[in-house]
């Protein structure tokens, strides 16, 4: 080998390290909707530091935000046939594919944050993480997604009443679709990257989701009424590509899950933040924030909801035990 030659392989090898991704032996794809820095995206990220650290550099993972992958419908698919490795998701556009993925997604299901983690972090959220591994995935990780409330461009939604003809959208799942009609209002479901357009052209009055997507989506500044109904609080899923899954020896997938489980904590600390600064950012734009708000009649409307999903003794028993959940 000449000298130069020498120089310029060092060269590259060096490069290569400082660069991260082009180090490591096996770079997983992982996809989010969110833009960068949004909770989701930076869990995912800590969790691949976690991975290439632990597996001295054999693993690692590149985040794909934006939506860079594709509408998170399509990227499950790519999900399950191993074009992606990773995807974190909600667990709304599960609901039509995986049945146990309805219960978390049950309206007013939750009596608060802290009851949803108490569920999906004990034996109900392993038994709706294993329920992946029939469709091609491996369920990792459950990730905060806070309460969804609905909004709109039109007025200031103050009781059920006020709600009635509207059009929002709605994550492309049945369920969702019912949950809408059972208060009155038409549901149309789409991609998530459509709606600020959809509204904008009067396609739809809005939309529902969480503090933080009203504010990174843009969404506030074409729907100014945010009525605090908080009718779900549906977790947000990490998954795996069952093939990527089979590619990795039996130690990395430990590892895998290990560093799945441990970006958990990272993520509820930033969700936390993420919501008091998106919520004062709206504020302080202008949006107008209806927190009085009657939601008994919210929950008896949805309870038919219920009725129609719970279709099997596998998901009636769920719903049992998550409501025995303290
Ligand atoms: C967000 C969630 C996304 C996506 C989006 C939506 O809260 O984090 O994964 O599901 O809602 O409404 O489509």
């Amino acid at each position: 080998m000449t000298m130069y030659k020498t120089l310029a392989t060092a060269f590259l090898a060096g490069a290569a390290m400082m660069t991260g991704a082009q180090a490591c032996e096996i770079t997983l794809k992982s996809s989010d909707t969110h833009p960068d820095g949004y909770p989701t995206v930076a869990a995912v990220k800590a969790m691949g530091a976690m991975l290439e650290e632990r597996t001295n550099g054999r693993l690692c993972i590149e985040v794909f935000h934006s939506a860079q992958l594709g509408q998170e419908k399509d990227t499950i698919e790519q999900t399950q046939f191993g074009v992606i490795d990773f995807n974190r998701v909600s667990l709304g556009p599960f609901n039509n594919i995986i049945e146990e993925t309805q219960i978390p997604s049950l309206p007013y299901i939750f009596r608060s944050v802290g009851h949803m983690h108490r569920v999906m972090d004990g034996p109900i959220g392993d038994q709706i993480k294993d329920a992946f591994s029939d469709h091609d995935l491996i369920g990792l990780a459950f990730y905060d997604g806070g309460s969804r409330s609905f909004y709109n461009s039109d007025r200031p939604i103050k009781s059920m009443a006020d709600l009635k003809g509207m059009k929002f959208r709605v994550m492309q799942s049945d369920l969702f679709v019912d949950m809408v009609s059972a208060v009155g209002a038409n549901a149309t479901p789409m991609p998530y990257g459509e709606v600020y357009s959809s509204i904008q052209t009067g396609v739809i009055d809005g939309a529902e989701n969480n503090w933080p997507s009203y504010e990174s989506s843009g969404h506030f500044e074409v729907a100014k009424y945010y009525t605090l109904d908080e009718h779900l609080i549906v977790p947000e899923v990490l998954v795996m590509s069952k093939r990527s899954w089979e590619k990795l020896s039996p130690e990395d997938q430990k590892a895998v899950r290990q560093a799945a489980k441990d970006s958990v904590p990272v993520m509820r600390k930033l969700w936390a933040e993420r919501e008091a600064k998106s919520e004062a950012k709206v504020r302080s734009a202008g949006a107008q924030i209806i927190t009085d708000i009657d939601k008994t009649p919210f929950i008896d409307a949805m309870k038919p909801v219920y009725d129609k999903y719970l279709t099997s003794p596998t998901l009636k028993d769920l719903v049992a035990r998550i409501q025995a959940t303290e």
